[in-house]
């Protein structure tokens, strides 16, 4: 049977300090995705980039960002509102959504989307927990907060735009931390996500903390969306993004992890963020989310 995955391009920027991720689109385009993800049975739909104000055009009396609350989040919300109902549309139509950031904060629209009519684990692959409220948040910056927005946390709380009632925090797997703030760090624990830091991948290797992963995110749900993060990846092969840390995973653990998704077999839907070309080498880290993506979606090498 034909696969049909509908690409929904997401280039906002407005969830973090850094200019640029809203090319991110463009980039993972011009990396050569549709060809990249092609194989006999597999059609790709391109339904282009949900429209995002420019920041040149902002209304300059709208409210300015502040530190300390949530930076943009007008324009962070208009977004994820109609994200999520393509999101919904494309699951309703049997497609794959496969959503192009763009910064992290899009996961709100995506997860929501995604959950909208189902039980949804998540698979969260980052250096970051993402896991920051208005009120914990040292930058305001609304990609640091996705996940907790998605659980209802903080100031989040009873934000039906936000909120993604399919997802059970217990289905909740992140993947690869190592970069927390003091207080996010204090929910990640108080919460009954289940964290998987580099150190457990160190000790464990790639392959049995995917496992845990994937059996976290699929225990009991109709399936999984999978977010990742480029910067999950070590800076030396994912360049262009906009926080980097060092001592991510490797190339060969990124794909071993996406293709152990890919044969476990319920992933619904994914999303690909933070790459931003202006900070790039060559587009290498736009290539890299292609491949990575086809890994994710069951390229084989045989
Ligand atoms: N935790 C910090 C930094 C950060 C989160 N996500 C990214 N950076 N990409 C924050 O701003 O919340
Ligand atoms: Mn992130
Ligand atoms: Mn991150």
């Amino acid at each position: 049977m034909t696969e049909r995955i509908r690409i929904i391009g997401a280039p906002l920027d407005y969830g973090a300090d850094r200019r640029g991720v809203d090319m991110g689109p463009s980039a993972i385009r011009y990396a050569g995705l549709a060809e990249g993800l092609a194989t006999g049975d597999v059609e790709c739909l391109d339904h282009g980039d949900l429209s995002v104000p420019r920041a040149e055009e902002r209304d300059p009396d709208a409210e300015q960002p502040r530190a300390g609350s949530a930076k943009f989040l007008k324009e962070v919300r208009d977004v994820c509102e109609r994200l999520s109902r393509s999101v919904a549309e494309a699951c309703a139509a049997g497609e794959f959504p496969l959503v192009l950031g763009g910064d992290h904060s899009i996961a709100i629209g995506s997860i929501q989307g995604s959950s909208r009519d189902a039980d949804v684990g998540v698979l969260w692959f980052d250096a970051h927990g993402d896991f920051n409220t208005p009120e914990t948040s040292p930058s305001g910056n609304v990609h640091g907060m996705p996940m907790a927005a998605a659980l209802g946390h903080g100031s989040f709380v009873d934000t039906p735009w936000a909120n993604a009632p399919g997802v059970d925090p217990e289905n909740v797997a992140l993947v690869g931390l190592r970069s927390l703030d003091e207080e996010e760090r204090l929910a990640i624990r108080d919460s009954p996500v289940t964290a998987y830091t580099m150190s457990d991948i160190d000790e464990r290797g790639i392959t049995a903390v995917t496992e845990d992963a994937l059996a976290v995110a699929g225990d009991d749900t109709d399936g999984i969306h999978a977010s990742l993060d480029l910067d999950w990846l070590d800076p030396k092969e994912a360049p262009g993004v906009g926080t980097p840390v060092r001592g991510g995973v490797t190339y060969r653990e990124a794909h071993a992890a996406l293709e152990m998704v890919a044969r476990e077999g319920s992933l619904r839907s994914l999303e690909v963020v933070e790459v931003n070309p202006i900070l790039d080498t060559e587009n290498e880290t736009a290539s890299l989310a292609v491949e990575l993506a086809a890994s994710a979606l069951g390229k084989r090498i045989l």
